[in-house]
């Protein structure tokens, strides 16, 4: 089988020190965390950005100091950029990290709007994300389409019948998320019969559910998110140290399933970036 991908989301815009005290916030730390996870095996850090209280921000100066920081620390692992940001930002603030030198070559792409909790609404406006496709088209930088339930795949194959959204898609199952599909095995196996052939995907899972929706995505010939953005603990009622903790258990998964884990350049070509 195809060698796994591993993705890093190495801190997102929800989870706080509070959570757990290893979360990054500094540009320091970010740069810490993204490397020992690249060290450990992820070949993608998917990357949000905080300020030094924690606050996230998707400001364009701090995102390109984060990414010259991890860069410099492993200049060959591909960064991912939220254009998600945070609950309530403006569709401007969020589309920010698209505009970094060197351009990075993916970027998230939200594929619709869900409650997040209380009264809190994830937007995504069909316009938002038609223009956020067609930004991102522009430069060349390839969208990671986040479906946090199969409308979400529907809206991707709607846009990419339009040419808006363009072969060869690669998907991230996000599961579990308050407001979207729930982490199943059926679930999974549904989102996953759901795309084109010739597609690609990477599935994450909130909590208790990362673990077992990544071991199955790498049987079913996906690739696998981890990070303290989804899920903060090694095993039951354990914090994780560090995201590397997190990386290398899906690491071990995987080996002992028979897949080899890709370098930066064997996701670059199963992505098809170069
Ligand atoms: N923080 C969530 C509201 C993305 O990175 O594109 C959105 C999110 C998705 O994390
Ligand atoms: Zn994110």
């Amino acid at each position: 089988m195809e060698k796994l991908i591993i993705t890093a989301a190495i801190c997102g815009a929800e989870v706080t020190k509070e959570h757990n005290p290893n979360v990054p916030y500094t540009v320091r730390e970010i740069g810490i965390e993204a490397e020992k996870a690249f060290l450990a095996g992820a070949s993608i850090i998917h990357l949000h950005v905080r300020e030094d209280d924690g606050t996230p921000t998707q400001d364009l100066k701090r995102f390109q100091i984060c990414v010259d920081e991890i860069k410099g620390r492993c200049p060959d692992v591909i960064i991912l950029p939220s254009t998600g940001g945070a609950i309530g930002m403006s569709t401007e603030e969020r589309l920010q990290p698209i505009f970094m030198k060197p351009q990075p070559e993916m970027a998230t792409l939200d594929m619709g709007t869900m409650n997040y909790g209380g009264d809190e609404i994830f937007v995504n406006t069909e316009n938002t994300i038609i223009n956020f496709a067609k930004e991102m088209n522009s430069r060349g930088i390839k969208p990671e389409l986040e479906c946090f339930d199969k409308g979400m795949i529907d809206m991707a194959l709607k846009l990419h019948k339009k040419g808006i959204i363009k072969e060869p898609m690669h998907f991230n199952f996000m599961m579990g998320v308050n407001g979207g599909i729930v982490a199943t095995p059926r679930d999974l196996v549904y989102l996953v019969n759901s795309i084109p052939k010739g597609s690609t995907f990477t599935v994450g899972a909130i909590g208790r559910h990362e673990f077992p929706m990544v071991s199955m995505s790498i049987v079913l010939g996906g690739h696998a998110r981890v990070g303290f953005e989804d899920n903060i603990y090694l095993s039951k009622g354990i914090l994780a140290d560090s995201n590397s903790e997190l990386v290398e258990k899906a690491v071990r998964i995987s080996k002992e399933l028979g897949r080899d884990i890709a370098s930066p350049y064997d996701a670059r070509e199963i992505l098809r970036l170069k």
